[in-house]
């Protein structure tokens, strides 16, 4: 069976972004393909992050995965720190990869002018660890957002390159395009993210949803209540996009054009079709939160077939580069 595999990282709390992104097609392709899902907290380790509140992410994280219908029974669910290999095969594929490749990472950039006090050398090999997330479970469908991308086709050009050295070994990922590959945050103009107190928390009640809301940019030719807008340029009808039943889109489209329809209107009915999805994900979790010991259960089965797979890659691996004797059959001295 074809595997698929992605990560997110436990770098504070999931917002709709990441629910769209990456959790919505992640319980589609559990139905179509092997599916390995990660808690990557070594790459959250580049933020440096206060340890508890490190470990208390991973659990939240997990919660929002499994509430948003990641099946464990389907999907193998673990945290990256629980298998060894990804660190192994990441200081492998390193030494296979020209800085030059890394120095192109237009991550690596808007990443380190967020955090100009702590530019450290895994912020930059992040790609590289990345890498091996997918390759360790020769993963050859990879969802990815728009600003992974570049390191997908960094990732293809390792394997290639792996291939090309040491004998073909390692399939090649092909990208998986999200249906909402850039969810933008409440400022209207960057990315929402975890870290940019720019989002909308999956996990926030309705109240608290509206509340964000009213502060959401929207279009700015409505001043006022009165003046016309232009809902193609407007963040918060973007959201409805995803969240809005055609006919009210349509409804609201017109009233925003006409003026019929205020801004406030506008976010109060997108706050409601926001809660028909974040309501049930609100309420699993919840139910999760009074079982930690199914939750630990969960991860421990998780990370088990996570090292039982990762372990046949590395061995192969080993093999290739000469670590250790080459596999049986393998052609390789
Ligand atoms: N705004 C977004 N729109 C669409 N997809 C998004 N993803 C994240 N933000 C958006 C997708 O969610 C998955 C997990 O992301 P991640 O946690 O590994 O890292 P990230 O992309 O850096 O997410 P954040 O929220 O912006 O985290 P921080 O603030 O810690 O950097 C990925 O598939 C990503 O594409």
């Amino acid at each position: 069976m074809v595997r698929t595999m992605s990560g997110i990282q436990p770098t504070g709390n999931l917002h709709i972004g990441n629910y769209l992104g990456a959790l919505v097609n992640w319980v589609a392709l559990q139905q179509q393909y092997e599916a390995f899902f990660c808690v990557v907290d070594l790459h959250a380790l580049t933020q440096r992050p206060d340890p508890v509140a490190l470990r208390r992410a991973v659990r939240e994280v997990t919660i929002g995965i499994l509430a948003s219908g990641v099946d464990p029974d389907r999907a193998t669910l673990f945290v990256q720190s629980h298998v060894p290999q990804h660190a192994e095969l990441a200081w492998i594929l390193s030494c296979l990869t020209p800085l030059g490749d890394l120095n192109r990472m237009t991550q690596f950039k808007d990443k380190s002018g967020n955090q100009p006090e702590n530019i450290n050398a895994g912020l930059f090999t992040y790609p590289i660890l990345q890498t091996a997330d997918i390759v360790l479970y020769r993963a050859e469908r990879v969802p990815v957002g728009e600003d992974q991308e570049q390191h997908l086709e960094l990732a293809r050009e390792t394997v290639r390159r792996f291939n090309h050295v040491y004998g073909d070994t390692l399939p090649e990922p092909q990208v998986v395009k999200s249906h909402a590959p850039r969810v933008m945050g409440l400022d209207g103009e960057t990315k929402m993210s975890k870290s940019r107190n720019n989002e909308i928390g999956l996990f926030e009640t309705a109240e608290e949803t509206l509340q964000k809301l009213r502060g959401a940019k929207t279009d700015p030719a409505r001043l006022r209540r009165s003046d016309p807008g232009n809902p193609e340029v407007c963040n918060v009808f973007a959201w409805h996009g995803f969240f809005t039943p055609a006919a009210q889109r349509a409804e609201i489209d017109a009233g925003c054009r006409s003026a019929g329809l205020g801004c406030v209107d506008c976010k109060k009915m997108l706050a409601a079709n926001l809660e028909q999805v974040k309501g049930p994900i609100r309420e699993r979790a919840a139910v999760l939160r009074e079982h930690p010991q199914r939750l630990d259960e969960i991860l421990a089965a998780g990370a088990a077939k996570a090292r039982a797979a990762a372990e046949v890659t590395m061995e192969l691996v080993r093999g290739r580069i000469g670590l250790r004797a080459a596999a049986a059959g393998s052609g390789q001295p």
